[in-house]
């Protein structure tokens, strides 16, 4: 009877300490690094000939890349309030850019719940460095949407060395306080992203690294700061030549990498390597006159392929296989419900994203779905390899087989009307079911 007592209580000291170390790894850690207008060809991994960008080449190849991965929206705002709520950013109010000089009362609700405030409630602390653009009060401060720690700017764009807005604000803060610092704003984000990493390494954390690179003003380095708090904002003062911009956003491009290579080392320095998920995309496609968009149609703010099909990497080594290219379309909205699925937590409710940790992990299928884009009247939707863009209310319909022209050179809504006049109802749906809370 005793002996029968000791093995039992053996087993089940052993299995206490197997779940305890099942419980550490249920719960890895959590990366989102977001790049700012940064396009679908601005990588080498996807082509980029001028732009060296090996750290991210690297999680690509350690990894998965994404070939059919889209931003929510095709401008800043709209993508980060899909990425923070998981849903259509229409629903909650976001379809546009909130502006420096238009919209300072404007932001993403605190009633939303973030995947910060989600994350907090698994058990996780969370940090963010970087630009926010959902709301300039402090009532929409990311310390007010679930984030522990937010050291960054909350406009769209600040002077990458004075940290003043495109409207002459200061704009660089520590929580909700205004706080100056001296640096380059893409190596501050860097260093505040590392030591977030260093101080919380005991516990499970979620960090958001949204970047400012490769958005403009266009400056490097060294180059000199364009605005003071008198100016109110005239963007990239200094002329550039093609050649000198080409030149300096490829270096925007370059040190951003390289941030992303410090984070890499960080953790490998204090051996979470093993148990962290890194995301990498970026917020909208590329803009006309620098960069590459991968020679797809359109630039930021349009609907074609070339305002939102974007970059992207996911990186867990120890559960995703390396050297993988995934042809699936996801969203940024999915993230939210993907994270959540990886740390083990409750899935969100009422959200529009779906998990595909499934996806990520054991390469399982994605399930087919509709999927939609709007911005300021105009939308666009995608069902298997069909894209259909309305670029407003009498625009003539476009309709694109993006497997045989990813370039949407080859209009064939008269070809196929019945195609053309369902995906028309979708859309129209779409847009009366996301704009139905308002
Ligand atoms: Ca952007």
């Amino acid at each position: 009877m005793r002996i029968r007592s000791i093995i039992l209580m053996s087993f089940f000291v052993g299995f206490i300490t197997v779940n305890s170390n099942a419980q550490q790894q249920e719960k890895p850690n959590i990366i989102i690094i977001m790049a700012d207008d940064m396009g679908y060809g601005d990588l080498s991994s996807y082509g980029s000939k001028l732009i060296n960008t090996p750290n991210l080449d690297k999680l690509a190849s350690e990894g998965i890349k994404f070939t059919d991965f889209h931003s929510n929206g095709s401008v800043c705002s709209p993508t980060r309030a899909a990425l923070l709520t998981g849903k259509y950013q229409q629903r909650v109010g976001i379809d546009g850019v909130i502006t420096a000089k238009n919209d300072r009362d404007a932001g993403l609700e605190p009633s939303e719940k973030t995947f910060a405030e989600s994350m907090k409630e698994a058990g996780y602390v969370t940090g963010m460095f970087g630009k926010w653009h959902v709301g300039y009060q402090t009532k929409f401060n990311p310390i007010n949407q679930g984030f522990d720690e937010y050291i960054g700017y909350v406009s769209g764009n600040v002077d990458y060395h004075s940290h003043i807005d495109q409207e002459g604000y200061e704009d660089w803060w520590t929580g909700v306080k205004l706080q100056k610092e001296t640096g380059y704003s893409t190596d501050l984000i860097t260093e505040h992203a590392v030591n977030f990493i260093s101080r919380h390494k005991e516990e499970p954390f979620v960090l958001y690294i949204p970047h400012e690179a490769p958005h403009g003003p266009f400056q490097g380095r060294t180059s000199a700061p364009e605005r003071d708090s008198t100016d109110k904002g005239t963007q990239s003062k200094k002329q550039l030549s093609q050649e000198e911009l080409d030149l300096v956003y490829k270096e925007m491009v370059e040190v951003m990498d390289e941030g992303v290579g410090k984070v890499m080392a960080t953790l490998k320095k204090l051996n979470l390597d093993k148990n962290t998920f890194v995301f990498f995309c970026s917020d909208n496609g590329g803009i006309e006159k620098v960069g590459s968009n991968g020679g797809l149609r359109g630039y930021k703010s349009t609907l074609f392929e070339g305002g939102h099909r974007v970059p992207a990497i996911a990186w867990y080594p120890s559960k995703i296989k390396k050297n993988q290219v995934n042809a699936d379309v996801y969203l940024t909205m999915d993230l939210y419900p993907t994270i959540m699925d990886i740390a083990g937590a409750a899935k969100p409710i009422n959200i529009d994203g779906i998990s595909f940790k499934n996806q990520l992990f054991n390469n399982k299928p994605v399930i087919a779905r509709e999927l939609f884009w709007g911005y300021i009247g105009r939308k666009a939707m995608r069902k298997d390899n069909w894209k259909m863009i309305l670029n407003g209310k009498d625009a003539e319909p476009l309709l694109f087989d993006l497997k045989q022209d990813i370039g949407e050179t080859t209009n064939l809504a008269k070809q196929y009307p019945e195609k053309t006049s369902y995906m028309s109802e979708k859309m129209n749906f779409w847009e009366k079911d996301v704009n139905s809370g308002k």
